[in-house]
Order: C-alpha cells, then structure tokens, then sequence
C-alpha cells in the first residue's frame, strides 16, 4: 500500500490508501480471484449454466481491475485540477458491459481461457447480463456511446443520470399486440455499481420563496417549507480503451430523508411516514418512455429537477472542496452538455445555488452559468419539445420558477433592444409560452442559457436554424453548430462483431479500432475474390446466428440465403414502419401472381418498441403482425418471402441484428429523422442502407458514393413544397400496384376475425393531411427495393458493396464525434492516469 501522499491536498482525516502492486490480468489470477468471489462472496458451490452466479463472479474479477485504474484516473485530474465535462442526461442506454469491460482492459483472452478451464464460453456466460436499459432509444444510446469516446480519448467527463429501478419495458407480443412487461433489470444485484452514499446530496421541492435580509443587511431569497428528498449515487466505471482511464458515470437514486421520516413519525402517524418514504423513492422508480400523447406528468418533472440538482450540487461540492468559495474559475474548469431540453432546469438551478447558496449577484451567476451550459438538440419534431405549465412550477420549484420568470425579463429586454417594438417576435421568443395555459418552453430556457447549441447530423443542425430556432440563430448566430453523431467501434463493430473484426484485422491491422477512418484501407480489396468470399463467410455465419435468435424469439426459421432486409428502431410514424410494410404486401401480392422479378428470396425482419400510450404506433405492430402471420403461413413462399416481427428488440439484440443485416431500412420523411445512429451500426457492419435523404443518411451516402447506396423519396424541399397539394387518394389510385396493394389490406385478407384492425393505417395513408407522407414516397421506394434486389443478386457486386459500406463509415465513430466536441464546445486537455 502507498503512504499517503501530500501532494493530494487531502486533509489529515483523510488517508489514501492505494493497493500496490497493480492486480495480475492472467487468465490464472482471473481464474482465481473468480473463484474467490463464486465460493467465498457469492457463497455458490455449483456452477449452474442457467445462473447469474459465474457471470457475477467474473465482474467482480474485472471490476477489481477497474478499480485500480479508476483511482489512477481520478488522482489524476484532481491533482491538475483538470477542466471537466459532466454529460447530463435523463437516459444512458448502456446495455451489457462484461464484454465492453474486458476488451477495454485487453481481457477477453484471459477470460475466455479462465472460463474454459471451468468448461464454460464466455459468450453463454455474458448472456446472463441484463441490459442496463435506462434509456428510450438513439438519444441514450448515443449518451452510452458517447461515455465510451470520451474515456477512450482520456478526456475527463463525467455522466450525470438516473438510477431507474425499472428501466425501459420490455416488450411481448400477444395475438400481434404489444405487451409491456416491467424490466426490474436491478432485480438481480447490478455488479459494476459503487454505492456512494457519502456523496448524498438533498433535492427540495415544494415550499415557497422568500425575502429575507443577510447579517449585513442584505436582500436575498430562500427557499423554505420544502418537502426534501435525498439523491444516493451509484457509480458506474467507464473504462477506455486500452489506456487505463476508467472515467465515471454517476446514477442519481432517490430515499427518503430520515427527518422526513422523523416528522412524520413525531406526529404518530406511521402509515403517512412510510407513504412519504414511497412518495420520494418514487422519483426515480421508472424511466418514462417519450410517447406523442404522453406528456405533463408531474413526476417526470421532478425526475428532471432532480437529476439536475443533485448532480449540480455534487458539482458544487466538489469545487468548494478545491477553490473554497472563490467562483470566479468556475465556467474554465468546468462545462456542461444538456442532452436534450431534459436537464435544461440546470439553468436556472445553476443560478439559484450561485445566488443562494454562494451569495453571487445576479449578473455574476449568470455569466457564469451561461459559459457554462451547452445544449444539444435531438429532435425537428414540433411536438416532442418539451413544455411545462407554469401552474406546476408554482407548486413543485417555485424559486426556480422567479429565476426563470427573471431570466426572460432580461431576455425580452435584449431582443426589445435588437428589435425595437417587435412584439410578435418577443412573444414567438418568449422562454413563457402565452394564452391561458402558461407554458415553460424548456428548448428556449436552454437556448438562452448556453454559449452552444448544436444539432446531431448536418442536415438536422441546418433546419434548427432555418426552422425551429430561426430566430434565436438570427440573435445569436455564433452560438449555432452542428456535430454528427456517430457510434463507438468498440461495441458496434470489435466486440459484437469478432468474425469481421478480425477478417477487418488481418487485412489493415488493429489499429482501426481507435482511429475509425483507416477502415478505408478496405476499399482496395473490395473487389478480391478471395477477401470477398472471407467477407462472404463471415457475414453467413453472423446471419446463422440472427436466424437462430429469431427462432428463439418468434419459433420461425429463416434461410441465412435470403436477403435480411431488416428496420429496428423505435415504432413511430416518421420512421415510416408502414412504407416498410406496405412494401411487403406489395412483394407478397407479386409473389401470389407468379411475378417472377419479386422472387429474390428475402426476409423483412422489423422490430422495435411503441410507446405504451401511442396508439398509432401499437397499432402498426398489430398490423405487422397480421401480414406477417398470412405471409408466413404461405407454405408456397416459405423460401421466397418472409415477414417476421422480432420482439423486445434492445441493445444487446441490436449486437447480433446489425452483424447480419443485408439491407438497413433508413426510410423516414426527409426532414424527421436528426440523425439516427442505428443507421451507423448497420454500414459500419457491412449492410447497405435503402434510405431517404433525412438525417445522417445524408452523410452516409456522401461518405460510400451514390452507386454503394439506394437512394429514394422526396427531398426536405420537395415534401414541403408538396404538402400543400399532396393528394394520396390520387396517387394511390394512378398506381395500378399500389392500389392493389391497398385494396388487398382492405379486403380483410390480413384480418379475417379481426375488423377494423386496419382501419386507422388506411386512413392515415389516404389522409391529405399526413404528416409523414408515405403514400408520396411509395413508388419510389418499390423501385429501388427492385434495384436492391437485382444488385444482391449479382453476389460479388454485393459484396464490394458491402465491403465498401464498411470502408466509408470511418467518420461515424463516436471517437470523431467527441473530437468535434472537444475542439469546439468542451476544450479538455488528455488526463494521463496516475501510474500504478
Ligand atoms: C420524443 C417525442 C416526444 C413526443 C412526440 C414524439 C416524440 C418523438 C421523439 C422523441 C425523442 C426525441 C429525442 C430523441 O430520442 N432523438 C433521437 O436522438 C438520436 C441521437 O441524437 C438521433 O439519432 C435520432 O434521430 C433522434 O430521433
């Protein structure tokens, strides 16, 4: 053990103590210490290929070897004092992390040996993780994703979220409707998290606000009569790649206080005092899904206020530990990144624990604040940004609500002073939305009170400007900028991918894991016969392997010979779902005449959550469902078509589906989609993608060339110079293959006991006013499926297509993102850890 050092700045109470030397990373020392752990901490004496035990017992092996480096990292930037970001996001999408864990520590070797001398895989023995699922879909995966960049760049940042006790639902499939299923995913003890209840932090709510006059006679607010809850973190360790940084993700779980117990048990009422404790754990009990009509629910309110505190506190704390009460660093040292309006009450929180707690004037903590905070926006859909009623800021953060209600008075001020009586500007900018029901515009709150504000893919960053936020961007147009999202190589490519990454190895070396781009390198056998039919094998052997999870999942088996033309994502309409299936009863409809140009055999594989209360959504599965079960009961076209809804699709389902994908369904209306980042995964893995241009596929498409992408549908321009005079029934009605397929769905043929089950797909369809315009997109989305059927027809152009979608997506790494972030928004310096 070190003695302690005084070059930590520690107070004498606190000894560090560092174990020396560094842990042994031999699958003997592996080996041994999980069998410590199995025998004397889990106290199991058999081994059970159905249990947790070896699995958990493993994590505890590697997590000690986390540990290490862990320390080493955080010694580190305390003792340079480094600048840091904290990423702050209601949702991190982490998925499993025994896989990740290991090829980070350059332990998968080790493991695998450990775990054959007890004749077990480790791949069986990594299945019996449970996804960490607290996250909706792209914008916690690209959080998750991010985490892995930035430790892998040794750039200190730190994650802020929440602790669910149920993460995202998983779902079933029942007689072809969703059936959501609570995920207790902490059920089974989660063993990469530290509790820290040291680090407690306590989140007021309620009360009101009040003057009050300081010992020197001073004006100054507080916040009184709160009903208090306390924030316990858990922290998770994210380890880079290779380069002993391991950085932190803090998970924010909510108790009761023990002084709200207290009172309430001094009163006599013991049921009350238990109710409370329920009432503040509930804080944090579930992830909320984002839903269209699901909106203005309190406790997802107090979910956001109570990340964003707590984490802000810790924050605090942890720089009066370094600077005292000296504030004046405080925006150099330290940045942080809003991932969507989610945390935006970081603003005016910011702001009342500067003024409050740290008796800063106003324009000190606004500066402060505002060169502080960076906003990232994830969405062009009007309808998904969010609002809250200001009646419920009365009642639950009333002095957050002054401090908002004072931020917009200054804001109007300066666009008054831009635009000198301009008043339907000052009410289209206002953070208050007006009428009766007075909303909180939280994208505003957010605009206001950042230096930066970015979109996600250049196409989306270009619209916010043009549309959503034009007049913001016209104020401030310096503060605008775009970074394409990307996903980390790691998981998406070295880890569920080995075959290829190794076939990817042998021919450019290793080094593409940590410097995406040299992936270019493939290009140049792209054409070799013998590289391709490596390719080839690989990829049969990954579809094999997708085959075999579908069987499990839905009993129907599928030939790896087929096309996989495959569209996971979450269920919405923007996304288009039913263009997908619409194509399918085209093919299916084709197929019962005998037409033989839709005879390339080919499953559509379609998965993916709806939100529990998006009804349009639910009812697009159902509908899926219903082809699908015609389509796969036609013994005629079991080789040639299939339909197969798979269920409960997450991340750890997405590692198998994008290794096997043919085609990747990019399909939404051109200006819905900000970026998307399953797209990514799919190329990156050596699928082509059939897409419009919306969102990253823009990039994608620039990146592999127009001949190694099937490119269809309206432009952003064209759907909205369209939109005026879109007439579906028209269309529908002068396509002689559409509207067959229409009559077909209407005809009963896919819902025979079923009425109705139809109806609001075919309205939507044929409505003038849809949003998403599928039925102006149906053409030419049939024709370049036949494209993509005649090229995968010609297996080696295929496979130079597919080898060269992998070679283009180097720029998508999440390695490239982050970069981009540094460079512009962040400024951290590299963090060296502390050598053992
Ligand atoms: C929220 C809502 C709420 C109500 C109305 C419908 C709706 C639709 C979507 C959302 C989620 C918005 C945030 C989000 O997940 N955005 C996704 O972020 C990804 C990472 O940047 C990006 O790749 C996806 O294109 C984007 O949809």
């Amino acid at each position: 053990m070190n003695a302690p050092e005084s070059e930590t700045g520690l107070s004498a109470d606190h000894i560090e103590l560092l174990h020396a030397p560094a842990l042994d990373m031999s699958a003997d020392a592996l080996l041994r210490d999980l069998t410590h752990y199995f025998g004397r901490t889990l106290g199991r004496r058999t081994i059970s290929k159905q249990q947790p035990y070896v699995y958990q017992a493993l994590t505890y092996a590697v997590r000690d070897r986390l540990m290490e480096r862990w320390n080493r990292t955080n010694i580190a930037v305390e003792r340079a004092d480094m600048r840091r970001t904290c990423y702050m996001s209601l949702e991190f999408l982490m998925g499993r992390l025994l896989t990740n864990s290991l090829i980070s520590l350059d332990l998968k070797g080790p493991a695998v040996e450990a775990l054959n001398r007890l004749g077990l895989r480790l791949e069986d023995v990594a299945e019996r993780e449970h996804d960490a699922g607290l996250g909706n879909g792209g914008l916690g995966r690209l959080a998750a994703c991010f985490l892995d960049s930035c430790a892998t760049l040794q750039l200190p940042v730190i994650g802020y979220g929440i602790r669910y006790q149920y993460g995202m639902f998983h779902q079933r499939i029942e007689n072809g409707y969703q059936v959501e299923e609570p995920d207790p995913w902490l059920r089974v003890e989660f063993p990469w998290e530290i509790e820290r209840i040291e680090l407690s932090q306590t989140v007021r709510f309620g009360g009101h606000s009040e003057a009050y006059a300081d010992h020197e006679g001073k004006q100054r607010r507080r916040w009184v009569h709160t009903h208090d809850v306390l924030a316990i973190p858990y922290d998770v360790p994210i380890p880079g790649y290779r380069n002993d940084v391991v950085n932190t993700l803090r998970l924010w779980s909510a108790a009761a206080t023990d002084e709200f117990d207290l009172d309430e048990f001094n009163a006599g009422d013991y049921a009350d005092a238990v109710a409370a404790k329920n009432e503040a754990e509930n804080i944090t009990m579930v992830l909320y899904p984002n839903a269209a009509t699901e909106s203005g629910q309190e406790l997802r309110l107090r979910q956001q206020y109570f990340l964003v505190s707590a984490s802000l506190q810790d924050i605090m704390r942890d720089w009066r530990q370094r600077h005292g009460d000296d504030y004046s660093g405080f925006a150099e040292k330290l940045c942080v990144q809003l991932n969507d309006t989610h945390p935006a009450l970081a603003v005016p929180e910011l702001m009342r624990l500067l003024m409050d707690h740290c008796y800063l004037s106003w324009n000190e903590a606004w500066e402060i604040t505002s060169q502080t905070m960076a906003y990232t926006n994830h969405t062009l859909l009007p309808e998904a940004l969010e609002q809250w009623p200001v009646a419920m800021f009365e009642t639950l953060l009333p002095r957050l609500l002054e401090i908002i209600y004072e931020i917009n008075a200054r804001f109007i001020q300066e666009i008054s002073a831009q635009w000198p009586g301009d008043n339907a500007r000052i009410e289209r900018m206002s953070l208050i939305s007006p009428g009766p029901h007075k909303m909180v515009r939280m994208a505003y709150l957010s605009i206001v009170g950042s230096f930066s504000i970015n979109g996600v893919a250049q196409l989306h960053s270009y619209l916010l400007q043009k549309g959503l936020f034009q007049d913001f961007a016209e104020l401030w147009p310096e503060r605008f900028n775009n970074k394409t999202n990307g996903v980390t190589p790691r998981r998406w490519l070295a880890a569920c991918n080995p075959g290829l990454s190794d076939l990817i190895s042998s021919q450019i070396g290793t080094e593409w894991t940590t410097d995406l781009p040299q992936l270019a390198g493939l290009a140049e056998v792209a054409e070799d016969p013998d590289f391709q039919q490596r390719w080839r094998n690989v990829r049969a052997e990954n579809k094999q392997r997708l085959a075999k999870l579908i069987e499990t999942r839905t009993g129907l088996t599928i030939s790896p010979a087929m096309l996989f033309d495959v569209q996971v994502k979450r269920i919405h309409e923007y996304k288009r779902q039913l263009l997908n299936l619409l194509h399918a009863v085209y093919l299916y409809d084709r197929n019962q005449r005998g037409q033989h140009d839709a005879q390339l055999p080919r499953a559509i594989i379609i998965g993916g959550k709806a939100a529990p209360g998006y009804v349009m959504a639910k009812n697009i599965i159902k509908a899926i469902n219903n082809v699908a079960k015609v389509i796969n009961s036609d013994r005629r076209l079991h080789d040639k078509l299939r339909l197969i809804f798979l269920p409960d699709y997450n991340v750890s389902a997405m590692e198998v589906i994008c290794t096997a994908a043919d085609l990747s369904e990019q399909i939404s209306t051109a200006g819905k989609e900000a970026s998307g980042t399953g797209n990514m995964k799919f190329m990156m893995n050596g699928a082509i993608t059939i897409g419009t241009l919306d969102g990253a596929n823009v990039e994608i498409r620039e990146a592999v060339g127009d001949e190694n992408f099937f490119l269809f549908g309206l432009t952003v321009e064209q759907i909205e110079a369209q939109r005026a005079t879109y007439n579906p029934q028209e269309i529908i009605a002068s396509d002689a293959d559409f509207a067959r397929v229409i009559s077909l769905l209407e005809s009963g043929h896919f819902n025979r006991f079923e009425p109705g089950v139809f109806d609001s797909i075919l309205h939507a369809i044929r409505d003038p006013h849809d949003p998403w315009m599928t039925a102006a997109d149906f053409r030419s989305f049939i024709d370049a499926q036949e494209r993509v059927a005649k090229s995968y027809s010609q297996r080696d152009l295929w496979t130079a297509m597919s080898i060269r979608n992998t070679a283009a997506s180097g720029t998508f790494s999440t390695d490239r993102t982050i970069k981009n972030y540094n460079d512009d928004i962040w400024r951290l310096d590299t963090v060296t850890p502390l050598a053992p």
